[in-house]
């Protein structure tokens, strides 16, 4: 037994993993950081999430980028079977909602807080300065306000899409101007500057459903160019982003190509949309 009282390597797990960051830095040496990094990767994480491009992209985006291994599971891969009506109406997510990120058995709901627990398996991507912490915070839901931009890509059709898509860029100009600025002030290319932050990957995913609604919706406004370039061209980003499926029949029948496990497809068993009257 450790004069800490710790007795096996899965409390001295629990310690680490209790130790906040600063407190890390102050005691923990190099070598044993490298260590809990490690311990952290081992957790077991599978993201439930429906086949569509939207609430789970920015958590595969950091996984990908820190090498954070994880398994992509559909609804009735994680839910033995279980369709996504089901599912929600016994209560087994928290909100009635995805995404969901299993952590060795412990369900995580909310993207935010999907999002930041995968940031923090990766370091350097939530700043350790707890102000630049809260400052990536508010980038974040700076671009969570986005986040309409997902059903329209996603879900909506005809006539809904047209209103839907009108309402969104008759405010993203205003929104994209901050984030320009943002850009500039810092000297990107990032939002933060020269590093990426967690915040980085969510305002890409946004941008990059703009940009396939409107070609041309982030020309013109100075440093958001080469943010898109910096995030796509991050090691592990850069070979996601060729690999991962890519919406089509935006606003006509839209669903991702090709048909991975869990798309639309095989929720419902054969071909056709079972997934339109979600809420993305
Ligand atoms: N605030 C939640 C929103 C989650 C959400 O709206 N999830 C949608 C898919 S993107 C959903 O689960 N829709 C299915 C339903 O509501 O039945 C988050 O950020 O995770």
């Amino acid at each position: 037994m450790s004069k800490f009282g710790i007795q096996s390597a899965s409390e001295l797990k629990d310690w680490l993993e209790s130790q906040d960051e600063t407190l890390g830095e102050l005691v923990l040496n190099r070598d044993i950081k490298i260590g809990m990094e490690a311990w952290r990767k081992k957790a077991m994480l599978q993201l439930v999430y429906f086949a569509v491009r939207a609430r789970a992209e920015t958590a595969r985006m950091i996984l990908e980028f820190g090498k954070v291994p994880y398994l992509d599971r559909s609804v009735p891969e994680y839910f033995g079977g279980s369709r996504w009506p089901a599912v929600k109406s016994a209560g087994l997510t928290a909100f009635g909602q995805l995404p969901v990120l299993d952590i060795d058995g412990t369900q995580l709901s909310q993207e935010a807080a999907i999002n930041r627990y995968c940031a923090g398996l990766v370091p350097g991507l939530i700043p350790a300065d707890p102000v630049q912490a809260a400052l990536a915070d508010s980038i974040y839901m700076a671009a969570e306000e986005l986040a309409v931009s997902n059903p329209i890509v996603n879900v909506h059709r005809g006539e809904k899409f047209e209103e839907a898509k009108r309402e969104f860029f008759g405010t993203f100009p205003r929104r994209l101007k901050n984030f320009g600025r943002l850009i500039r002030k810092t000297g990107g290319p990032y939002t933060m500057g020269a590093e990426p932050r967690y915040c980085d990957f969510k305002l890409y995913h946004h941008l990059s459903n703009a940009r396939s609604l409107e070609p041309t919706s982030l020309d013109g406004e100075e440093g958001v160019g080469a943010f898109m370039e910096a995030v796509e061209g991050l090691a592990g980003v850069k070979e996601y982003l060729t690999k991962r499926p890519v919406p089509i029949d935006i606003r006509v029948k839209p669903m991702l190509d090709p048909n991975v496990v869990g798309t639309r497809h095989e929720e419902k068993g054969e071909g056709g949309s079972s997934q339109k009257k979600q809420k993305v």
